[in-house]
């Protein structure tokens, strides 16, 4: 019933993403926003009890492993805002449905040509007044050590926010999943390197500005970043990563199997 249409797919081959508008509805917006703003409270109150992982610095970037998630917090400490959260569906109700939605799912399934789906990642990006920025890079890179099908995964990418370039939409460089892995940043340091150097490739960049409800779903080639929030409100995403059957490491505790439904 969500499967990609014959020009959806045309649209991932030839530029790397096709969105979708109007996936979500206000009420279901409402309820993942609130999950959303649950799991970032809880993670602020649990970062600093004994359980919580010890602060990891890497270059200018803070990690930190809290309540079952890796965290990536505000490159700047006044904020005390976590800017990324991997796994977060485990903590709210809200969110985790989601996994299991098949108008996430099923376009992934039409993309790859599986019957079976598992989750391989699942995400909240929170992007605060002020916050920072992510340089562009590609999925792939992050990704090759971790998954078992790294040819079989497909992102999505659901705006609980409008997006758009004031608040640091998410902004892509159509084409350049075709150019496959590409060379990280030098002399940038340790992240540096899964930076990707845009001065390399060929294409405009595109600011993804859609209205909250809709839906990316894109290549792990494809470069994107984003840009500061330059406005009093937050901008967040929720973020699938789905993998052709097995299951990955993160979520090996909780089986998602996924059956695709016809
Ligand atoms: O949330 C954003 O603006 C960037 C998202 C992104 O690039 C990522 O999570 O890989």
């Amino acid at each position: 019933m969500y499967r990609a249409t014959e020009t959806e797919l045309k649209q991932y081959d030839d530029l790397g993403f096709f969105v979708r508008e109007n996936v979500f509805s206000e009420q279901e917006l409402e309820a993942m926003r609130e999950g959303a703003e649950s799991v970032h409270t809880q993670i602020v109150e649990a970062a600093d009890l004994p359980a919580a992982g010890p602060i990891d610095q890497v270059d200018n970037q803070r990690y930190q492993s809290v309540l079952g998630a890796t965290v990536k917090w505000e490159w700047q400490d006044d904020l005390r805002a976590v800017r990324s959260m991997e796994p977060t569906g485990h903590l709210d109700a809200r969110l985790e449905v989601l996994l299991d939605d098949p108008r996430l799912y099923q376009p992934a399934a039409s993309i790859n040509g599986c019957e079976t789906l598992s989750v391989f990642s699942d995400k909240l990006n929170v992007k605060r007044p002020r916050g920072a920025p992510f340089p562009w890079h590609q999925e792939g890179l992050y990704w090759e050590n971790g998954a078992e099908d790294l040819e079989s995964l497909v992102s999505t990418l659901t705006y609980l926010d409008d997006a758009t370039k004031e608040n640091g939409c998410l902004w892509v460089i159509p084409g350049s999943h075709k150019q496959g892995n590409l060379q990280g940043l030098k002399d940038r340091g340790v992240l540096g390197a899964l930076y990707t150097d845009v001065d390399l490739i060929d294409g405009e960049a595109f600011a993804t500005e859609f209205p909250a409800g809709s839906v990316l779903y894109f290549h792990r080639d494809l470069v994107h970043g984003s840009q500061t929030n330059r406005t009093p409100s937050s901008r967040r995403v929720f973020v699938v990563a789905y993998q052709a059957g097995g299951l990955h490491r993160w979520h090996i505790d909780r089986k998602r199997e996924v059956e695709m439904g016809r």
